[in-house]
């Protein structure tokens, strides 16, 4: 046992270069080829068209040979206003007919590349290779297309046309480009689109433009609306503003060439993907990816490319504008989409922002926190005015949102604790003091003033949210498990973030200091053990729903497992074994948001198999897409899309964090790496997750052991580590200095670190 005793050790250089080499070099450490592949084109959009996208603008591509449908979507594209929900609509759809060319093609391969984020649709016919690439620009605010003949020439011949998912608006065709705009109830919109041929001639039309006998041509498409979060109305430009702002834009695009337009995309695209690789050693598939969904679900690469689905998800859906993803992301192809393809605060927008810390995607979270932000603090905005409508300080929102601070349905109080959870999540991951300071914690500390005059003392002056419901089944009730653990995060994490920035001397006013430490210190944390051993949901439950068996989709007892962080097997094993007992109560099925859940649920167990289980549920091929909330209907299309069903991008999400739980958790003050490690996993090596206190991760494993390990340090804090399986015999900084290490006990280890360095562990078996 080694306890309480502060060890450092002289150098191992033998040791030391062979874990940078073992890092480095090995074949494990190799990236893997990342794509989704199909043999033939999409027959349905949601699921098997493909999506591509920048964060704010989106499309999805079917492929066809003869026919091309490209659907587009743009963020901000909301019927509706500030006093009517209204729903997110389809833009429209670019058609490609190519001209005397049938549906028969051979070599024909539809591709997704996650590496690169481009589409692709090759084939031959006739003995002329074709090929199109799509993306979709951030740095050119773009959807481009790429038509091209490989080795031959003038074999291009299609027309163009745009349509728009709202019929009666307007569409104008000049020489070489298509205008279509039209308006909404708050908001105007439109799109652009321009060919460009090599070669060929371009003709244009009263409604399309047709090309002849072109060597190659590119497709730039541009599409915005007016909308703008910062202002009151939600909008400042005018529709020739809007046109002006979109024609400046196009033009700058079209000042450079194809391949310069893809290089700018790369270029930005790339490095950021790449900060996280997943490597478990598994064989690239031979076959396309919807038979391997269909057949060969237990494959390892599947789990490769569903954990990397996410992150490429996340990096074309939620950058730029400061708008959460919706229901769909950004892709929706429906005017009267399920649910209005809304913002969902009762787990789905969460669940879309879970793996943006760790999965190091930090900018892609900064849409939902600014526009958490913003909502909050609107003065006199539809989230203050709720909470002023209870006669209380502060803020809160119900279950539906729309883009224009409208909100409505069942009311969601607690609502306000989980968004701030997002908030403090960010700080906790990058420990950027000025973030806390002027973004975080006003927002915080107003949530915590609305349940400071919310709550009511019951039996020993304990407090409970009155009036509450466990989403969504139940009686509203007094006490329940959901708002109790949630505002319990919420009280534990600003008294966080009070101690962080009294540390770093910035004023905090006194009597909401007192206010705070009062109120958390009566407070009903929301987690009792039940008579069947389990966490409870309801704390009365009147209607007897807390049953044995009871399989709702929602886990709303156990947000103090994940993604709070009251149930830990570390902290407190009763509590760790009651919602052990509830989540095999639930199953391990679910609506497909419901499984992904699971997988992270599992995970924070300690139980890597379980959590594997989930997996592979969550990864179970699903056809239905219509609403269904049975629990055996959840899954994935063969576009790995997804299926509540129908589509809902929450259990993509979802799932890419449960992953990244398994492998990595430092959500009680310690990082502890391969927690939950199934033993299907035999070695691996990841590259990139990050952990609380500003930690960047590298590591790999071998017979469910570490083998190496290196941390990158951005912000100077202490490392501490909980390592029960591997010894770390010594840390040394890249320069080969060794670093002093203090265990506390056996198993954890903490040192200090400079920022901007990088530690390497040299690890030993415990035995
Ligand atoms: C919540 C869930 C449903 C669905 C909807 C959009 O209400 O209970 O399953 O995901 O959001």
């Amino acid at each position: 046992m080694i306890q309480n005793k502060l060890f450092s050790f002289r150098g191992f250089p033998i040791l030391f270069i062979w874990i940078v080499f073992t890092l480095s070099s090995c074949t494990k450490t190799q990236p893997v080829t990342l794509k989704l592949w199909y043999t033939h084109p999409a027959t349905n959009w949601m699921t098997s068209a493909l999506p591509i996208g920048n964060g704010e603008l989106g499309a999805m591509f079917f492929g066809g040979v003869a026919h091309e449908q490209i659907q587009f979507n743009e963020k901000t594209l909301w019927t509706g206003s500030t006093t009517e929900r209204g729903a997110y609509q389809s833009f429209g759809d670019l058609y490609i007919d190519f001209k005397n060319q049938d549906s028969i093609a051979t070599e024909y391969r539809r591709e997704l590349s996650l590496d690169d984020a481009i589409g692709t649709v090759s084939y031959q016919q006739n003995g002329v290779q074709y090929l199109r690439e799509y993306f979709v620009s951030y740095p050119d605010k773009a959807i481009v297309m790429r038509l091209s003949t490989p080795g031959s020439k003038g074999k291009l011949n299609f027309t163009v046309s745009l349509s728009d998912a709202r019929p009666g608006t307007n569409l104008e065709v000049d020489k070489s480009s298509i205008f279509l705009h039209g308006n909404l109830d708050l908001l105007s919109y439109e799109a652009q689109l321009k060919v460009l041929n090599e070669g060929g001639t371009l003709i244009s039309d009263s409604d399309k433009l047709s090309i002849e006998e072109a060597d190659a041509v590119t497709l730039l498409l541009v599409a915005a609306t007016n909308f703008d979060l910062s202002s009151a109305t939600y909008v400042t430009e005018t529709a020739e503003q809007l046109h002006n702002r979109l024609t400046n834009s196009l033009q700058q695009a079209t000042t450079k060439n194809y391949e310069e337009l893809k290089a700018a995309h790369l270029n930005d695209y790339r490095p950021l993907f790449n900060r996280v690789q997943l490597n478990l050693n598994a064989e690239l598939p031979t076959i396309p990816t919807d038979e391997l969904v269909r057949s060969h679900k237990e494959s390892l690469y599947l789990d490769m490319l569903y954990f990397q689905y996410g992150r490429y998800l996340m990096l074309s859906s939620s950058r730029g504008m400061n708008l959460p993803n919706n229901l769909q992301g950004i892709w929706n192809n429906n005017n009267t989409p399920p649910w209005q393809c809304d913002i969902h605060s009762n787990i789905n927008v969460q669940m879309n922002y879970w793996p943006a810390e760790n999965c190091n995607l930090t900018e892609c979270h900064q849409p939902f926190l600014q526009y958490i932000a913003t909502e909050a603090q609107r003065p006199d905005g539809s989230w203050q005015q709720l909470a002023r409508s209870e006669g209380l300080r502060g803020w809160t929102i119900k279950t539906q949102s729309n883009i224009f601070g409208y909100t409505d349905w069942n009311i969601n109080r607690p609502a306000n604790a989980w968004y701030c959870m997002h908030l403090w999540q960010h700080y906790a991951y990058t420990l950027d003091m000025d973030y806390l300071n002027t973004i975080a914690f006003p927002v915080m500390r107003s949530a915590c003033e609305y349940w400071f005059d919310r709550l009511i003392p019951v039996a020993d002056g304990i407090l409970v949210a009155p009036n509450e419901w466990s989403p969504e089944q139940g009686p509203w009730e007094d006490g329940v498990a959901y708002a109790q653990q949630l505002i319990w995060q919420l009280f534990s994490e600003t008294t966080e973030a009070v101690q962080a920035l009294q540390e770093a001397k910035i004023p905090i006013d006194e009597d909401f200091v007192i206010e705070l430490t009062s109120k958390f210190n009566q407070l009903d944390n929301g987690v009792t053990i039940g008579p069947w051993g389990q966490i409870r949901e309801w704390k009365e439950d009147k209607q007897q729903l807390d049953t044995l068996g009871n399989q709702h989709r929602h886990l709303s007892q156990l947000i103090a497992l994940y993604p709070g962080n009251q149930i830990s097997n570390l902290r407190n094993m009763e509590y760790a074994d009651a919602a052990k007992k509830t989540l095999e109560s639930r199953g391990d099925l679910g609506t497909g948001w419901s499984r992904a859940w699971k997988i992270a649920c599992w995970a924070r167990l300690l139980d890597g198999d379980h959590a594997y289980r989930l997996l592979k549920s969550a990864l179970s091929l699903s056809t239905m897409t219509v609403i269904s909330m049975d629990n055996d209907k959840g899954g994935v299309y063969e576009n790995l899309l997804d299926s509540h069903p129908p589509f809902q991008i929450d259990g993509n999400f979802g799932a890419t964090a449960g992953i990244a739980e398994m492998l990595l958790q430092s959500h009680q003050e310690f990082i502890q790496l391969l927690p939950a490690l199934p033993t299907a996993w035999k070695s691996g090596y990841v590259k990139g997750l990050r952990a609380e206190g500003n930690f960047t991760f590298t590591f790999e494993w071998e017979e469910a052991r570490l083998t190496a390990c290196s941390i990158q340090s951005g912000a100077g804090s202490i490392c501490r580590i909980y390592s029960p399986n591997s010894r770390i015999e010594a840390v040394k900084s890249m320069d080969g200095s060794t670093v002093e290490v203090t265990t506390d006990d056996e198993n954890m280890y903490s040192f200090p670190t400079e920022k901007g360095e990088t530690y390497i562990l040299s690890l030993q078996k415990n035995i």
